[in-house]
């Protein structure tokens, strides 16, 4: 185990103490995480809480469901206490690129739906500017692909269609959807970006989340640090 993932367990374990009893909670996805439910999962085994989870993946719901977390959705509960989340990048307005993962979609649509957003990173993933070193997630119906992928060229940036690792052909996300890992360069304006690739018909989503995280944990060498929202 390099300090890596130890950073990312302390910071997922200091994360869930967030969680109380009766809670409902957005279940993030990717590799940290995956600390987190599995800590969720001890404490309603060890301490009876009664939790609800809404997965943002397939992913996350076939952890949930390892870890025994009972599960609901967002038809059933619309509003959720909080989210946890992982991600790929984030600047100092704690300003995010996710999406790595692919589950970018669920996850912004959780985010949006829960009254606190707490990330969970380790300190590799901090950036002074975002889109440096890091291309942005765009999930892109299929139909619409090529035709966007012209359009994100127009926007400056260099677009990668993601490829699957162990099928030919392209990522199929959990939604049906291509994804396109999108070179921008440093990024000045995110939010402008984000509603400037928002209005092309045919993106669904894109990993740009803007003035969404409100607490992030982050795990380095030395242990857990929390960052606010200004
Ligand atoms: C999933 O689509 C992403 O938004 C993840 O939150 C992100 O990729 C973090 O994953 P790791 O914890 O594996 O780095």
């Amino acid at each position: 185990v390099n300090w890596q993932d130890d950073a990312k367990r302390a910071a997922a374990l200091s994360a869930v103490t967030h969680v109380k009893d009766g809670c409902i909670v957005g279940l993030g996805s990717g590799t940290t995480i995956a600390y987190a439910l599995k800590e969720i999962g001890r404490r309603i085994r060890e301490q009876h809480l009664k939790i609800l989870g809404v997965p943002t993946s397939y992913q996350a719901l076939l952890l949930a469901v390892k870890h025994h977390i009972p599960l609901s959705t967002l038809d059933e509960h619309p509003r959720l206490d909080m989210a946890l989340d992982g991600a790929d990048q984030v600047d100092g307005k704690l300003d995010m690129i996710k999406g790595m993962g692919g589950a970018l979609t669920r996850e912004k649509i959780v985010a949006s739906a829960s009254r606190l957003n707490i990330i969970i990173i380790d300190e590799t993933k901090l950036a002074s500017k975002l889109g440096v070193n890091q291309p942005v997630p765009v999930e892109v119906m299929p139909f619409a692909a090529s035709w966007v992928e012209a359009k994100l060229r127009k926007l400056s940036g260099k677009p990668v269609l993601r490829e699957a690792a162990r099928k030919l052909g392209p990522v199929v996300t959990d939604n049906g959807n291509f994804i396109f890992d999108v070179d921008f360069g440093s990024i000045t304006r995110p939010q402008e970006l984000n509603m400037q690739l928002k209005e092309l018909p045919g993106v669904i989503e894109t990993g740009l989340f803007v003035q969404m995280a409100d607490v992030v944990y982050v795990g380095g060498k030395t242990g857990v640090r929390t960052l606010k929202r200004p």
